[in-house]
């Protein structure tokens, strides 16, 4: 169920602000998710009363069209840029989630990849793998590959072209290597004949152990050494995973605001294709996720509106909102709604005062403070029963709430003025 805002009218009275509270409370006591909200700054009276029964000021509402910030959203789990293809795909596996927003060091999203991105690797389009693996980094490929990276060297020269020197009759020789990365077998003799030609990096398989010279050679020729932990079937299928994700990410993506109002956002996902947003903070960090589809059938608030019924007495954009019910006690002047609504309203001296009448008829005794807070609403909105709006159940109910919260209607009153 989602929850129910509560508010008074602006420039919230006591009475508004404490028949949000109590009706709030009155309505969590039955297990609805109610909370109590106010349009505005709090008077000096109220802050005095709250401030004497220990409540907290409710939190200020300023519009009752649904924020990103209201809804639930997906959980924000991100990749790095410099992650591997390997690393995101696991992480898209592990997460059940086939899209990840990209972040940069700073945690900043700069991107985002799906799993559709990173399809293209396993159509094995030739020129896009020479174009990802010749920048590929030497650390990237031993850890994609459980490898061990026996010699590593900063000059690294690599065209992106991979070769796999099987055994065969014929000598390496036979082989075009240069600046290749070069998938080989534990025979000294063809691993130096491969380095000699130029070879930009080495993966060693079914190999345990690298030669000294072939080392010696290898520092000469700038060519870093690995010892794949994979044959060399599962060797050549994961070198591919090993590129990040940097160029195959997509820069450009449409983000929104954690602030911003649904209906906005929801006018922008029609116009594209995506399937989920990343949703972004002030420091540009990804707070979650929000769908296509829940863009779809999203709803604005649900509210009730106390000791108020005129929209223009209410929060901004109240005509977008679900109202649930209406308890009031002043004229009823220009509302209406689409649907049916419990709508009560007396002629009485305070909504307070009709709030209270709701617990005794629910037999539900407030709380102690909660008496006394209300108390004080009933003797803020009846002028101290003074007012000609005060009538005799008034007087009644705060008697009642009088004996609960062991305050008398007197001393408040004098403490209040
Ligand atoms: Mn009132």
């Amino acid at each position: 169920m989602n929850t129910i805002y509560i508010t008074g009218h602006r420039h919230p009275d006591s009475d508004s602000i404490v028949a949000a509270i109590s009706y709030a409370y009155l309505k969590n006591q039955n297990q609805i998710p109610a909370v109590a909200c106010r349009l505005g700054p709090l008077n000096d009276e109220t802050a005095y009363l709250l401030n004497r029964f220990h409540f907290d000021e409710p939190p200020l509402l300023e519009d009752a069209r649904v924020r990103l910030y209201d809804l639930p959203l997906e959980r924000p789990y991100v990749v790095e840029q410099d992650a591997t293809i390997f690393e995101t795909l696991e992480k898209m596996r592990r997460c059940h989630q086939p899209f990840m927003a990209v972040v940069d060091s700073e945690q900043k999203v700069v991107g985002m990849i799906t799993t559709n991105d990173l399809g293209v690797i396993a159509l094995a389009d030739t020129a896009l793998g020479i174009d990802l693996l010749k920048d590929v980094k030497t650390k990237d490929v031993a850890k994609t590959l459980d490898g061990n990276l026996v010699f590593d060297d900063e000059q690294l020269h690599l065209n992106g072209k991979v070769s796999i020197v099987t055994l065969s009759r014929h000598k390496a020789d036979r082989y075009q290597v240069k600046d290749r990365i070069v998938i080989i077998g534990d025979d000294t003799a063809s691993q130096k004949q491969v380095l000699e030609q130029g070879a930009g990096m080495l993966i060693i398989v079914w190999s345990g152990h690298v030669d000294e010279e072939v080392l010696e050679l290898a520092a000469q020729k700038h060519c870093p050494i690995i010892i794949s932990g994979h044959g060399s079937m599962n060797t050549s299928r994961y070198l591919f995973f090993a590129p990040t994700i940097q160029k195959l990410m997509s820069g450009s993506v449409h983000m929104f605001h954690i602030d911003e109002f649904m209906e906005d956002a929801a006018k922008k996902m029609r116009k594209d294709r995506f399937r989920a947003y990343p949703v972004v903070n002030d420091q540009h960090r990804l707070v979650g996720y929000l769908l296509k589809d829940a863009g779809i059938d999203y709803e604005n608030k649900s509210m009730i509106l106390v000791d108020h019924n005129e929209f223009s007495q209410s929060v901004p954009n109240i005509e977008k909102a679900t109202i649930l019910e209406v308890v009031d006690h002043h004229r009823i002047n220009d509302f209406s709604t689409t649907r049916p609504i419990y709508f009560r309203n007396e002629i009485i001296g305070s909504t307070t005062s009709i709030i209270a009448s709701m617990f005794f008829e629910n037999s539900i005794e407030p709380p102690k403070a909660l008496a006394g807070l209300m108390l004080g609403a009933i003797i803020s909105d009846t002028m101290n029963f003074q007012s000609p709006t005060t009538t005799a159940k008034d007087i009644e109910l705060a008697e009642r709430l009088s004996q609960i919260a062991a305050v008398k209607t007197d001393d408040l009153a004098y403490d209040m003025y």
